[in-house]
């Protein structure tokens, strides 16, 4: 398929290693794909769903200990300690290679060894790259079909560019205790052994499209960002674009297809989706920032998702859909998953494989679905897919927003007041954690940027680029804001009915950029007045303006308190940390304590 002999020389040295007894390339025909379904239908690794209603839709189930991604076993190797750590786990490049070569040594005897051509990004933009990934597994390359632009086309783009980042997956035994998910940024490579599941193992998306990008952006002036992007259209047919950075499983999908409430709807607002993860994003020829979703397709939350709650990301899954994870409705052999219905299926196969009553199992506290269950959907299925989602040149950024679960310090939204106190409220994120990656969930930590777990270098080094980019953007940098749609009541219930109607904040957000609404300067930036989010049609579930008010409040004392956590993690990123976010942090403090 190719005479790159880059490629075909890291292929040679590959296979001389894991030993596969046979290597088939992956060109992307439907031919070949059609194939691999038929064999993973016949070994069991996949199950074929109603293909009435959900035509060309599979499931497939991980090892119980293979649900999700694993940051204590995750490495960025780099020549220099500082060059990544302390915030990634580092191993020195050679000692890693050292330790994993021989669990690599003939892992695929016996096995076939798929050889998957990508493109991250549309095919033909200067902006996108491209990445070989090498992989025992046939889930692997059905799901790199969806999520990227995958075989031959990929390596036209390539042609004989040494430019491409080198991926080698092994499943090997699905060995949580010998599970590795290594990133090599300096090298442009990655090693992933031991699992079989998402974010571990397709390795465009985090340990490429963040990890690997996120450095090659630093050392090349471009940014890849944990972030969504989708356009608000407005009546007269202008749109704007925004990207926004919230940790995994707090809302970029659901935001990026978000459907206009009423009051917005009725006036011809609409909504468009360039990408739900990943945004890399360039200075274009006019100063400004444009932003790309290097992405194919959409690896999203199962559960929570229905027809209220992101109508758009259902409908994506309804055809050529993996579903992983979720529930089996055997009675017309569907999927389930917590929040698609009040009516879990009778007849069910919950996400570990045993046949339960699901309302009776579902009744015992028991979940169908795993919490972490996803589904692998084609962008061209969603219903607001942006008419820009294949532009080379992507989409022009006007506001950037950063995100997370705060049940009480963070107001609803905030202005910060220009872009480097802007990257400080970034880098001051903090979230609790989520089923996205094993360990407790519910535990506040610091998410710069969304970013904590796939920065591929060190964390300080990332803030100053940060810093320069909005240095070379100058009047022309998008505003930067910050939401929280969870802050909860005294019973722990979210007061903000969030989902669809956060397009009331984001409406603030465009309006501040477009100099059209007045905001109140406070110690941690310009809230908005209550008045201006629009809660028109919101009645009935009783949010009114003092609702919002109540959401815009700013506790002085707790967040001081929240600025020791920022403090202690500047001291953990140690010397790196620009003494520009130290002086932000500084006067921030000043300015809760007047
Ligand atoms: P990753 O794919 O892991 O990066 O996650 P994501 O940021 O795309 O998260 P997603 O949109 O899938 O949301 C994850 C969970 O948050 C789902 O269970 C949603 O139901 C819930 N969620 C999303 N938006 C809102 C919101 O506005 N309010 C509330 N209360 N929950 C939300
Ligand atoms: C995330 O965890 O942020 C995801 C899912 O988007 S995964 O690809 O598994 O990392
Ligand atoms: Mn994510």
């Amino acid at each position: 398929m190719t005479n790159n002999k880059h490629v075909l020389t890291w292929l040679d040295e590959m296979v001389a290693l894991v030993k596969p007894d046979k290597v088939v390339w992956i060109d992307g025909s439907e031919e070949q794909l059609k194939a691999l379904r038929d064999e993973a239908l016949s070994t069991g690794e996949m199950e074929a769903l109603n293909q009435e209603e959900l035509p060309g839709c599979l499931l497939h189930r991980t090892k119980k200990n293979d649900v999700a991604r694993v940051e204590g076993r995750t490495y960025i190797c780099t020549k220099n300690r500082d060059d990544a750590a302390p915030i990634n786990n580092w191993m020195e490049t050679s000692e890693m290679k050292a330790k994993l070569t021989p669990m690599y040594d003939g892992v695929m005897k016996g096995r076939t060894m798929y050889v998957i051509p990508y493109c991250m990004g549309p095919i033909g933009s200067p902006f996108s790259k491209v990445g070989v990934e090498l992989t025992d597994s046939i889930y692997v390359v059905l799901n790199m079909d969806i999520m990227t632009r995958m075989g031959q086309k990929a390596l036209d783009q390539l042609g004989d560019s040494n430019d491409f980042v080198r991926g080698l997956h092994s499943k090997a035994d699905v060995d949580e205790e010998n599970r590795y998910i290594v990133q090599f940024p300096e090298e442009n490579t990655i090693w992933s052994i031991n699992s079989a599941y998402g974010g571990n193992v397709l390795l465009g998306k985090k340990c490429f499209a963040l990890r690997i990008a996120s450095y090659q952006g630093f050392k090349e002036g471009w940014m890849a960002e944990h972030m969504l992007i989708l356009g608000i259209e407005a009546p007269n047919g202008e749109t704007s674009y925004i990207t926004a950075a919230f940790p995994s499983a707090c809302g970029k999908t659901n935001l990026a297809m978000l459907i206009p409430p009423e009051v917005y709807a009725q006036q011809g607002y609409k909504v468009w989706t360039v990408g739900d993860d990943i945004a890399w994003m360039h200075i274009g020829e006019d100063g400004r920032l444009y932003a790309i979703n290097p992405e194919a397709g959409f690896f999203g939350v199962a559960p929570g998702t229905n027809a209220k709650s992101n109508y758009n990301a259902l409908a994506s899954t309804k055809k050529n859909t993996i579903f992983t994870n979720v529930a089996h409705n055997l009675d017309n052999n569907t999927v389930w998953w917590e929040g698609l219905d009040k009516n879990p299926p009778v007849n069910a196969v919950e996400w570990t494989g045993n046949k339960v009553n699901g309302p009776e199992y579902a009744a015992q506290g028991g979940k169908l679905a795993h919490p972490n269950s996803r589904f692998t959907a084609p962008a061209i299925n969603c219903p607001c897919l942006s008419k820009e989602f294949d532009n080379p040149n992507g989409v022009p950024v006007t506001a950037m927003v950063f995100g997370g679960r705060r049940a009480k310090t963070a107001p609803l939204v905030y202005q910060s007041f220009d872009w480097n106190h802007g990257v400080y409220v970034g880098s001051a994120m903090a979230s609790e954690t989520t089923a996205a990656a094993t360990g407790a969930v519910g535990v506040v930590r610091r998410d710069p940027m969304a970013m904590r777990p796939f920065c591929g270098y060190n964390m300080g080094d990332y803030f100053s680029h940060w810093l320069d980019m909005g240095k070379k953007l100058g009047d022309k940098a998008p505003k930067i804001f910050n939401v929280n749609w969870f802050r909860t009541d005294d019973e722990g219930h979210f007061i903000w009915p969030g989902f669809g109607d956060n397009m009331r904040v984001l409406m603030w957000i465009l309006n501040r950029c477009e100099g059209k609404v007045d905001a109140v300067e406070t110690a941690i930036g310009y809230l908005p007045k209550a008045e201006d989010i629009d809660v028109t049609g919101l009645e009935g579930e009783g949010v009114t303006v003092d609702t919002v008010k109540d959401l815009l409040t700013v506790d002085s004392a707790l967040w001081l308190e929240d600025c020791k956590g920022v403090h202690e993690l500047y001291d953990q990123i140690g010397e790196r940390v620009p003494a520009e976010l130290e002086k932000q942090l500084a006067d921030l403090e000043a300015r809760l304590a007047k």
